[in-house]
């Protein structure tokens, strides 16, 4: 459940990847029928039999693991390398970007704070270097394997670039080119296309 032009497109990605049957519910936030299982009326959630999972962290970490790909084995040192990266992407990346959205137009225009844009984008432009020197020479962040932190991190770099973040030529740059030619991102980003429409 969620639009796909939402965190619901980390999800969907992760979906094509894994090249499972799902039903898309292009639902907004706080829709009647998403408040009944998420009483926060976020998306994305993700209705798996009778069980209803919340969180776009929390879905695909569920969905990866579930499968066993495009993540490494819970309790692995690996493991723990591909989580930092996650959780780097939801809090040095996705902190800045997600306060400058709010105060750029998903808060009332009496509640937003024009004063801190210049400050998230700083803080956005710290994590981009922190980043690129973690990447080094890899592929993806974990080496020549594709995992859900890449994911999330391209995700989060895509909103930038939307938000006319600078994100520029160089180590940054040339991984979202490999990770966004990948078939399963173009799918997705085909279905977000045909239901923006
Ligand atoms: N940590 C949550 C954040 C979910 C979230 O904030 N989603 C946005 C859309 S991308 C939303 O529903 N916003 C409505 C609101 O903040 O009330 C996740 O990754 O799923």
């Amino acid at each position: 459940m969620g639009s796909p032009g939402s965190r619901a497109f980390r999800v969907i990605w992760l979906l094509e990847e894994l090249e499972l049957d799902y039903k898309l519910l292009n639902l907004p936030p706080h829709h009647k029928d998403l408040l009944k299982f998420n009483p926060s009326g976020k998306v994305p959630a993700l209705l798996d039999g009778d069980t209803c999972i919340i969180d776009s962290a929390a879905i695909c970490h569920y969905l990866a693991d579930k499968h066993q790909k495009f993540t490494f084995s819970p309790g692995t040192k690996q493991r723990a390398l591909q989580d930092s990266f996650t959780f780097f992407a939801l809090d040095d990346f996705e902190t800045p970007l997600w306060t400058f959205s709010k105060n750029i137009f998903a808060l009332p225009e009496a509640q937003r704070v024009p004063q801190i844009l210049p400050q998230c984008k700083n803080e956005f432009a710290k994590a981009l270097k922190t980043f690129e020197i973690r990447l080094g020479d890899n592929k993806y962040v974990m080496g020549e394997t594709f995992t859900i932190a890449d994911i999330f991190l391209t995700h989060c770099m895509t909103w930038a670039k939307s938000s006319r973040f600078d994100i520029p030529k160089g180590p940054a740059d040339d991984y979202l080119q490999k990770t966004r030619s990948r078939p399963a991102y173009l799918r997705a980003s085909e279905v977000r296309r045909q239901h923006s429409r």
